[in-house]
């Protein structure tokens, strides 16, 4: 494996809606984020991945993106962004920003063009088709419910949008589309970015055929990932932009990539590819999900849990780099889905963390994670703002589902579990807006808020600047191999991590029933230290047999090896 910074680095995710608001006006922003990078400081990570912040309608906040080169009004303007920049690079922390590449607001210049005439200069940047026998071009369903198209009466053709309608795929085909692109990507990258977060990225390229899913006799719409997910030309696209583009900056990239196996992350990330440095893959965040995809809620296990964490590490181990993650502003709050956000709260969350931040791959912090921030239950859908959540409601209801059911499956799976605004506070609105917030903040506030996690050393923050920290301090959290222990145990979590003479031993239990972790014999070391554990461990306690407490994270460094 070959060193590098952004391998060593902990990435903090910021979702300026949710972060900070500066002004009143009820709505996060760069100068509120500006506010707090001392706190950031405090927490010691190294990057700030900063979600869209650029000219949008807000249809999808901000992933529906209408001037590519300027900053939303209600975020501040281009100034405000400098000083954020700045103001981290001048703490030491760098600034990956957002790509939102696959898809535009239909609200963008280019867009606007393109749907006047079939013969404007921007048409092609799009992607049209004619209807079929009086329906769409396909069957293909959006990721926000309904059909994948839209119809466009002043040129009779319907264009494509995998997400809302407001959000038109772009079209990859075309080669000015893609210079356009690379040549806002460098105007971003010449102002000091270190790299970039790039949304749904292995969605570029679809199968020209655009070939339907089913056989068109049920006239309803199916998911058509088979023809846009890694499609045909995605390597080749990421080659050229990181040949034209990435490879003449010291940067670091994230993809976001839906339904990869390692397998296809390894042609994404591979060190000999030039694509790309991570991606992120869904994996893990489908292991509750049922037959019928996100809503259809199914309990998830530690099995699966496990075979999948697993399978990533070692897949990937020589080849290409892991992101790490359990949470970010399309999933539930990680403590509510696979902690315990009541009883042990702390205790949970930090186990989560330990997990976090010992395994291979660069670990990507969640906003309100490091607090133990959890997910909320508003009484009523309307207190919910998201597009994906606000469609699916509306489907099922129109299709006749029970109003309670789909209450619960928001309540579990609901993309506003992570957007509630940050904790600062127990003061009104929890010190996020002295105006009235956007999205209602999570009446928790009260006990869980940044002010008490500071005041409090056995705080979830501390515990999170301890992890980090130990990231800097030893090599082998980063660097090591993984090896599962226990594999077959349902109940704890534990591996072994090696590097050179040094070892790492990982022992985690995830439920809040005591449980037993007994050490193989194949493990062999001379002294044992206690890296971290959240609970009072003793010196001399003997790791060949722990009973663990409930939720006990316990991280061993073992020297020397036989
Ligand atoms: O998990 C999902 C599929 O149901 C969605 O929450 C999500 O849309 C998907 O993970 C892709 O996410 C990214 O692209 C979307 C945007 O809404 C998300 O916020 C973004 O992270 C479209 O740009
Ligand atoms: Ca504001």
């Amino acid at each position: 494996m070959n060193k590098i910074w952004w391998k060593e680095s902990v990435v903090y995710q910021i979702y300026p809606r949710s972060f900070m608001d500066s002004n009143g006006d009820g709505i996060g922003d760069i100068q509120g984020i500006i506010s707090k990078l001392d706190y950031l400081k405090e927490l010691g990570v190294d990057v700030i991945w900063l979600c869209p912040v650029y000219e949008s309608p807000n249809d999808d906040n901000g992933y529906d993106i209408s001037n590519y080169q300027t900053i939303m009004d209600d975020f501040g303007t281009l100034a405000d962004w400098e000083a954020l920049l700045d103001g981290l690079h001048g703490r030491g922390m760098k600034l990956i920003m957002d790509l939102v590449v696959n898809h535009s607001s239909d609200e963008h210049a280019w867009f606007a063009e393109a749907k006047t005439s079939k013969d404007n200069r921007y048409r092609d940047y799009y992607i049209w088709r004619p209807g079929q026998g009086g329906r769409e071009p396909n069957d293909w369903g959006s990721f926000f419910s309904g059909s994948a198209w839209q119809y466009e009466e002043q040129t009779d053709e319907y264009y494509l949008h995998l997400f809302s309608k407001k959000q038109p795929d772009l079209n990859w085909e075309n080669q000015d589309l893609r210079q356009e692109i690379y040549k806002m990507m460098t105007w971003w990258l010449d102002k000091g970015i270190d790299g970039f977060r790039m949304d749904v990225i292995n969605l570029i390229s679809k199968d020209q055929e655009l070939p339907s899913v089913g056989d068109g006799s049920s006239g309803s719409y199916h998911f058509g990932g088979q023809y846009f997910m890694n499609g045909p030309r995605v390597h080749e696209y990421l080659q050229e932009m990181n040949r034209e583009v990435l490879s003449k900056y010291d940067i670091m990239t994230v993809g976001e990539a839906i339904g990869v196996t390692p397998e296809d992350a390894a042609l994404y990330v591979g060190e000999d590819r030039n694509e790309l440095n991570m991606v992120f893959h869904f994996e893990l965040m489908d292991v509750d999900s049922g037959p019928g995809g996100k809503w259809d809620v199914k309990p998830w296990n530690l099995a699966d849990f496990k075979r999948i964490i697993s399978k990533w590490q070692t897949g990937l181990h020589g080849k290409g780099w892991n992101s790490l993650y359990l949470n970010n502003h399309d999933q539930p709050r990680m403590l509510s889905r696979f902690g315990n956000d009541s009883t042990y709260h702390k205790q949970s969350a930090k186990m989560l963390g330990t997990l976090l931040h010992t395994l291979q791959g660069t670990p990507y912090i969640y906003q309100g994670e490091e607090l133990g921030m959890t997910n909320v239950q508003f009484n009523s859908i309307l207190e919910y703002k998201d597009i994906e959540t606000l469609n699916m409601y509306n489907e099922y209801i129109a299709a006749g589902h029970d109003e309670q059911v789909i209450m619960k499956s928001i309540y579990s799976k609901g993309r506003d579990n992570g957007r509630t605004p940050m904790q600062w506070n127990d003061g009104p609105h929890a010190g996020f807006t002295t105006g009235s917030p956007w999205i209602a903040v999570n009446p928790n506030y009260t006990t869980i808020n940044a002010e008490q996690a500071l005041n409090d050393p056995d705080s979830i923050f501390h515990y999170y600047k301890k992890l980090i920290r130990l990231r800097k301090e030893h090599n082998v959290t980063v660097y090591a191999d993984y090896r599962p222990l226990m594999e077959d145990d349902h109940h704890v979590f534990a591996y072994v991590r090696t590097l050179g003479n040094e070892q790492l031993l990982v022992v985690l239990n995830f439920f809040e029933t005591p449980a037993d972790f007994t050490l193989e014999e194949s493990v062999q070391y001379e002294t044992k230290q206690l890296l971290i554990s959240n609970y009072e461990v003793a010196d001399d306690d003997d790791i060949r047999q722990i009973a663990l407490r409930p939720y006990e994270a316990r991280v061993y460094k073992l020297h020397g090896i036989h």
